[in-house]
């Protein structure tokens, strides 16, 4: 990894290559977004924290919108899925795992993934959602095996304001609450976001907007964001999923507008506005979700309708 570390410090070409790879990854870039489509692998199926938006019946809400289920996939079934999806749904520029749980909580399933994609796909964009957690710890491996665009979702900077968004933390098996765990995630979040930039790693932070709760704060998260050099800031609006804590004591739902209204005055970064807060199985264009033309047959899948997806 440091000769690769050191490449990106000295080498311009380095550069070059993230810009080439930028150029056809559909959330990074909105043009790309038009031609070039992304499948998500659902291979992450635990999770190490519990945001009270949350409820575990349903995808990881930090990059997926809740009401679906999604099937577990192997490392291996997951490098099928991609051969099937290519041949179904065209130009797809990026595999990801973004759930159905985070990532990085058991990151076994998720390297094992991302190493045999590489192998099979070595021109594929490879991308990840995390909830930031276990970030640092897993960046030297991540980079080994091709990764290079990670998203992480930060919803708060300041512990006051983290502490009424997670229920508890469990970090290598010591589970934290309220106060402790708002400080252990805040502090692991910032340190990986941190050390990913200067390691060479692309970084969007994604902050899901909640109203009365981090509505206030979102200016100073893009702030951080600044000065901790992330390429791409997308505020997405909360929907709370059924049974969460957050629906349980009638914390409302934010809609697009309440994002664009809190992002228009923000400057000196760049702003995604295209997100569709897909689900952790989304295959094709972003406007397009075609995971659910796919069905699982014999072991394979095949195409079934070309139905679009309500926005
Ligand atoms: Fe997937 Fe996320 Fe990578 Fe994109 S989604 S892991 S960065 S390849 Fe994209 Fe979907 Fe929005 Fe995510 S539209 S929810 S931002
Ligand atoms: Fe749910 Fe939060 Fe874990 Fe995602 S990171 S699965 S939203 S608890």
């Amino acid at each position: 990894m440091n000769n690769y570390i050191n490449n990106i410090n000295k080498d311009n070409s380095m550069k070059n290559h993230f810009t080439a790879e930028i150029s056809k990854h559909p959330c990074f870039n909105k043009e790309a977004s038009k031609n070039y489509g992304r499948v998500h692998l659902p291979v992450a199926k635990s999770c190490n924290i519990s945001c009270n938006y949350c409820h575990r019946d349903y995808d990881c809400q930090n990059e997926s919108r809740p009401g679906v289920t999604s099937s577990l996939l192997s490392p291996e079934e997951a490098v099928n899925r991609i051969y099937e999806v290519k041949r179904f749904l065209g130009d797809i520029s990026v595999a990801a795992v973004a759930g159905p749980g985070d990532s990085l909580a058991e990151p076994l399933n998720t390297m094992k993934t991302f190493e045999l994609v590489k192998k099979e796909f070595p021109d594929i964009i490879l991308c990840m959602s995390t909830n930031g957690l276990n970030l640092s710890d897993n960046l030297e491996e991540l980079l080994d095996t091709g990764v290079r665009f990670i998203t992480v979702t930060l919803n708060a900077i300041d512990v006051s304001v983290a502490r009424n968004i997670y229920r508890y933390v469990d970090y290598k098996n010591i589970i934290y609450t309220d106060k402790e765990a708002a400080e252990i995630l805040l502090e692991k979040q910032i340190k990986g976001i941190e050390r990913a930039v200067k390691t060479g790693f692309t970084i969007k932070i994604n902050s899901v907007l909640i109203p009365g709760i981090n509505d206030f704060h979102i200016k100073d998260i893009a702030e951080q964001a600044k000065k901790l050099g992330v390429y791409l800031f997308n505020v997405m609006p909360m929907i709370p999923a059924k049974n969460s804590y957050f629906e349980k004591i009638g914390v409302k739902g934010a809609v697009r507008k309440d994002v664009t209204d809190i992002t228009k005055g923000i400057e000196g970064i760049n702003i995604m506005e295209h997100c569709r807060q897909c689900r952790s199985d989304a295959a094709g264009l972003l406007g397009e979700d075609l995971s659910g033309k796919l069905i699982s047959e014999k072991g394979g899948l095949k195409c079934e309708c070309s139905k679009k997806m309500r926005f």
